[in-house]
């Protein structure tokens, strides 16, 4: 046996934080210093927040031996991405009087403002708070915002599938009352019962944990990408149980091959009522065996890997209050989401708005943040409407009359937004990295509109602009936009230069692989004109862009 490894720090901080209490408090009353002392900069991400500072000010700064313009990150729990359009407004309120005006629609269908004052800080979570939302455990060592298959108004299985990711998120709450008693100035009572966490214990879990819900045919939410995900089996329109996929993630480190994403693997199926027990019971296996010594390997990906999946689904079973069945057939049919308008049985419009890498935000000749507040207030939507974020990064305005959809599609077309992108365009993502992003090492929201229209252009030259073809960047190996599932993946490794990845799957459930290291733009560029051309001349029938470069082996 090897000798135990030492724990990490994370371990020490989180075991000596009262319930991830620390200093915070005493660190919010202090608002000299913009930032936060070092642990409990650790902390505050169990509590939705991430101290930050604009990169794009460094340089000046510290020319000028300024501190770091830092400010905060705060990410919501919004299970399922639900909002009401009076909580949405309320979010687009405080994005511009309390954060940088904008709103960052994530990949795990919830909102982050940037850029939050520390002084600022506590007002914002009051007024999120006052609406009845929260950011606690939208970061951390612990059970993440639960996502689901967009939209529950499209049919009773959806609105199970946002009701099981809702569930899932109450349950593996944390119990502690640090978020109230540091931001909202709720008391702690003395005297009364010890805090525990009955799931979790004082050192909550070795990393991070992530929970998806799907609801086939459509794998919006990327069921091989998350710790654990359910993929729902639906018969006459409920859904009866779920298969389970274990041990996918995306993170890497370049140069680091023990760091390595990995897909999920479907072990089996659970009827319905067992849920929640059964993601119970995976998440106690990962808190229990989960490597607390190093981070960089402290996903479940890796405790299963290291023991084999045989002997996770052994220890699973001793803790389950039901067997694992056979897993059920299922198909899926792609991982974006379909934009336009769609009509439920009922006769009320959905409209799923493209929303270019997730960021809401008013520029000259495209006012997206004031039509989407225009439309949030009008009259009957704001009490029956919903706001619905999805997990590709969009906006589903949900719920509209025959009169609300018209007058919806006038305030886009007035505002500059919501006409048809390339369906290349509207099928990328990317993640947010720089300026905010302390891990990028390259840009990628910001860069990856402009190729894009490169892109496009190439593939009109080759007759290809209808075809569907996923690309996702990110600035750093961690895979925020879950680049390794996507056909064509770019992952930032220097400024200017990204590892150009293809042959994913275009329905998410398979990696693509390393073509390219360190390309820059103009290389990136040719190399795909070479595999468009190839692809255009040979593919057979209707096969993906993604399985064509598999099947002809682009990496002989
Ligand atoms: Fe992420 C860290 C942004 C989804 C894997 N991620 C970060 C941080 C907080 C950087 C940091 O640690 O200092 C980024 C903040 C940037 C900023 O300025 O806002 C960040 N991650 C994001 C978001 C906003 C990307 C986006 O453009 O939407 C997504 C927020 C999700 C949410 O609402 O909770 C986001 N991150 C993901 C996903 C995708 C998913 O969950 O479906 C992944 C890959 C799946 C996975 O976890 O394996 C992901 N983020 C990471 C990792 C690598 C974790 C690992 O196991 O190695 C890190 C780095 C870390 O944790 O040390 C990271
Ligand atoms: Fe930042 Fe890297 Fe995540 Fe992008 S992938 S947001 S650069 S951590």
């Amino acid at each position: 046996m090897n000798d135990p490894q030492p724990l990490s720090r994370n371990e020490e901080i989180k075991a000596r934080s009262n319930f991830l209490r620390g200093t915070l408090k005493d660190a919010f009353d202090e608002t000299a210093f913009g930032g936060l002392p070092d642990d409990d900069g650790q902390l505050i991400k169990f509590h939705g927040m991430y101290v930050q500072d604009d990169r794009d000010l460094r340089p000046e700064r510290m020319k000028r031996k300024l501190d770091r313009a830092y400010s905060f990150m705060a990410r919501l729990r919004i299970p399922g991405g639900v909002l009401t359009p009076r909580q949405y407004l309320t979010m687009d309120r405080l994005a511009g009087e309390r954060a940088n005006g904008t709103i960052r629609v994530t990949t795990r269908q919830t909102i982050q403002f940037h850029g939050i004052l520390k002084s600022n800080v506590r007002a914002v979570l009051q007024e999120i708070d006052a609406v009845l939302l929260d950011t606690i455990a939208a970061c951390g060592d612990v059970n993440r915002n639960v996502i689901a298959t967009a939209n529950p108004f499209l049919s009773r299985a959806h609105a199970e599938a946002v009701e099981a990711a809702r569930q899932l998120s109450a349950h593996f709450l944390p119990r502690t009352g640090a978020w109230r008693e540091i931001f909202i100035g709720d008391r702690r009572v003395l005297g009364g019962e010890p805090e525990v966490e009955p799931i979790y214990g004082s050192t909550y879990l070795p990393r991070k944990f992530k929970i998806a819900v799907a609801v086939p045919p459509s794998n919006d939410v990327d069921v091989f990408a998350h710790d654990l995900s359910f993929i729902a089996i639906v018969e006459n329109g409920r859904i009866i149980g779920y298969n389970v996929v274990v041990g996918g993630g995306m993170g890497a480190s370049h140069g680091e091959p023990e760091t390595y994403p990995r897909t999920g693997t479907v072990i089996g199926y659970v009827g319905a009522g067992h849920l929640v027990p059964t993601a119970e019971a995976v998440l106690t296996l990962q808190r229990d065996y989960g490597d607390r010594s190093n981070r960089k390997h402290a996903r479940l990906k890796y405790t299963i890997d290291d023991r084999g999946v045989d002997w996770f689904v052994r220890e699973l079973a001793s803790r389950m209050t039901t067997a694992l069945e056979a897993k059920r057939p299922f198909h899926f049919d792609g991982n974006g989401d379909a934009i336009g308008w769609t009509t439920d049985t009922e006769g009320f419009h959905h409209r799923t708005l493209f929303i270019e890498n997730g960021r809401i935000a008013d520029r000259s000749g495209h006012q997206l943040r004031t039509a989407l507040r225009t439309i949030a207030m009008l009259p009957e939507f704001i009490d029956r409407g919903a706001v619905v974020l999805t997990t590709n990064q969009n906006v589903v305005l949900a719920r509209a009359t025959d009169a609300e959809r018209a007058r919806i599609d006038a305030i886009l077309a007035e505002a500059g937004v919501g006409s048809r992108q390339s369906v290349v365009r509207e099928n990328a993502m990317a993640c947010v990295a720089l300026p905010t992003c302390g891990l990028a090492l390259a840009e990628s929201e910001r860069f990856l509109p402009g190729l894009i229209d490169e892109i496009d252009e190439l593939l009109k030259l080759r007759g290809l602009e209808t075809q569907k073809i996923t690309v996702r960047m990110t600035g750093c190996p961690n895979g925020c936009a879950r680049p390794y599932i996507a056909e064509i993946g770019l992952i930032g490794r220097n400024p200017g230069r990204y590892n150009l990845h293809v042959g994913g799957a275009a329905d998410g459930s398979r990696l693509n692989r390393l073509l390219r290291e360190n390309a820059d733009r103009s290389e990136i560029l040719s190399i795909l004109d070479g595999l468009f051309a190839r692809y255009a001349a040979e593919r057979s029938g209707n096969e993906g862009f993604g399985d064509f470069v598999q099947r002809v082996n682009v990496w002989a």
